[in-house]
């Protein structure tokens, strides 16, 4: 894949780095974007290029974690529910790279986690610290004065196109992989190519301590032999259509007829057709902090108890509003997520029309979500996300339902 034109793949470890670059890149003092982006030709390199740089932290809780505590550096750390020797009923919220050689993963729940690694060292969250490692991250980001949206704890895209120059990108990447290295002890891959989808399948590519720089000419070659599902936006069940269409990779769902596809997905196919060929008109939003805040927790055993049941959603309501607030936001749309016993997960969400940030109101949207979807069977997982934030000071007014 090297080989071909324009398309420059790197992975600089962190030690190898920090030998070979100087801590002296100066981006422009005051990075110019154009005024007008309907000018910007976004998918034939034009006159401006657009250059989207994404990162992400690698195993970031686990990191952080491994960060202040180094006798747990090279050893298979998992942060999740207690494992309980086997009989934990909780899931694993990341691990190290070094439980993932074991097989465990995010999601996984965390009495899989423990069969498949015993001696591994298993930490209970603690999301304080995360959030204090993630707003340092941020703020390292933010100093080069360049177009930023944060996307969640762990990752951004920066708009990084006033450089002018992949060669000047790539510079300024193992800056700020180097920054980021030496302030907080914690490594992130990098990905830099002319769209923010890509970006961050670039970013992706090489984990962990991965750089990544997919220059134009060269998109199609990266994409195509890639799985449909590294697709952002991408789930089993698109994929699982997608494979009963025949298309496994990118660069098939590039070659397929997009009426067909529209046949089977509706409108969406249009820019799912488009993302295959790397174009993704999509601009990076400042000033967005976080997609989305949630909490769940999972029941010590299986219940259909209602009053356990309110108590628990009022529980997480408090929870995720006293994050809401921390955060200085309002929401618009909550999402309920019930995992029944048995691991069948259900979810609905519903979007009002005015921002809120009332704990009260989280909690009776959720009590009447909860009333439209439960079935009455046993519940394993409850939790409840917000998303479609805007700053509490941007002079709207919270209503009451
Ligand atoms: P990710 O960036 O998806 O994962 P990661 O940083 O742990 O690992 P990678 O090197 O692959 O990027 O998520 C960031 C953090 O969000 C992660 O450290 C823990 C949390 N998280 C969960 O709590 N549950 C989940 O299912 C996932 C995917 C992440
Ligand atoms: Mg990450
Ligand atoms: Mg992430």
């Amino acid at each position: 894949m090297t080989g071909s034109a324009g398309l420059v793949i790197l992975c600089r470890r962190q030690a190898e780095m920090n030998l070979m670059v100087p801590i002296t890149f100066n981006p422009p003092p005051s990075p110019t974007y154009p005024d007008d982006v309907s000018l910007v030709n976004r998918d034939v390199q034009g006159e401006y290029q657009r250059i989207i740089l994404h990162l992400d932290m690698d195993s970031f809780y686990a990191s952080v974690e491994v960060q202040r505590r180094p006798e747990l550096a090279h050893k298979p750390v998992v942060i999740g529910a207690d494992p309980k020797h086997g009989k934990g009923r909780g899931v694993v919220s990341t691990c190290s790279y070094e439980a993932r050689a074991f097989g465990i993963l995010s999601a996984m729940s965390i009495s899989q986690a423990f069969s498949l690694c015993p001696q591994a060292i298993f930490l209970p969250p603690d999301f304080p610290a995360y959030v204090r490692a993630s707003r340092a991250v941020m703020a390292i980001l933010r100093s080069y004065g360049y177009r930023l949206e944060q996307m969640s704890i762990d990752e951004a895209f920066l708009d990084i196109s006033p450089l002018g120059n992949f060669t000047a990108a790539q510079q300024f990447a193992e800056e700020i992989k180097a920054n980021i290295s030496h302030r907080l002890g914690l490594s992130c891959s990098v990905g830099i190519t002319p769209s923010m989808a890509v970006a961050k399948i670039a970013s992706d590519f090489q984990k962990p301590d991965g750089l990544t720089i997919v220059q134009p000419s060269a998109l199609q070659d990266f994409l195509d032999p890639l799985p449909v599902r590294k697709i952002p936006g991408v789930g089993k069940k698109a994929e699982a259509l997608l494979f009963e269409m025949g298309i496994r990779t990118i660069g098939d769902l590039a070659g397929h007829d997009v009426q067909d596809l529209i046949g089977r997905f509706g409108r969406s196919a249009i820019a799912l057709h488009q993302l295959a060929r790397g174009i993704d008109g999509s601009d990076i939003v400042e000033g967005r902090e976080a997609r989305s805040l949630s909490r769940e927790t999972t029941f010590e055993t299986d219940t259909d108890d209602l009053g356990v049941i309110a108590s628990t959603i009022d529980a997480l309501a408090q929870s995720v509003c006293d994050n809401l607030a921390e955060e200085h936001l309002w929401f618009r749309t909550i999402t309920l997520k019930i995992r029944y016993q048995g691991f069948i997960t259900r979810s609905k969400s519903r979007s009002q029309l005015h921002l809120s940030g009332d704990a009260t109101v989280v909690r009776s949207l959720v009590h009447a979500l909860f009333r439209e979807v439960y079935d009455g069977r046993k519940i394993r997982l409850l939790g409840i996300r917000l998303s479609s934030f805007e700053k509490q000071d941007n002079g709207q007014v919270t209503l009451p339902l």
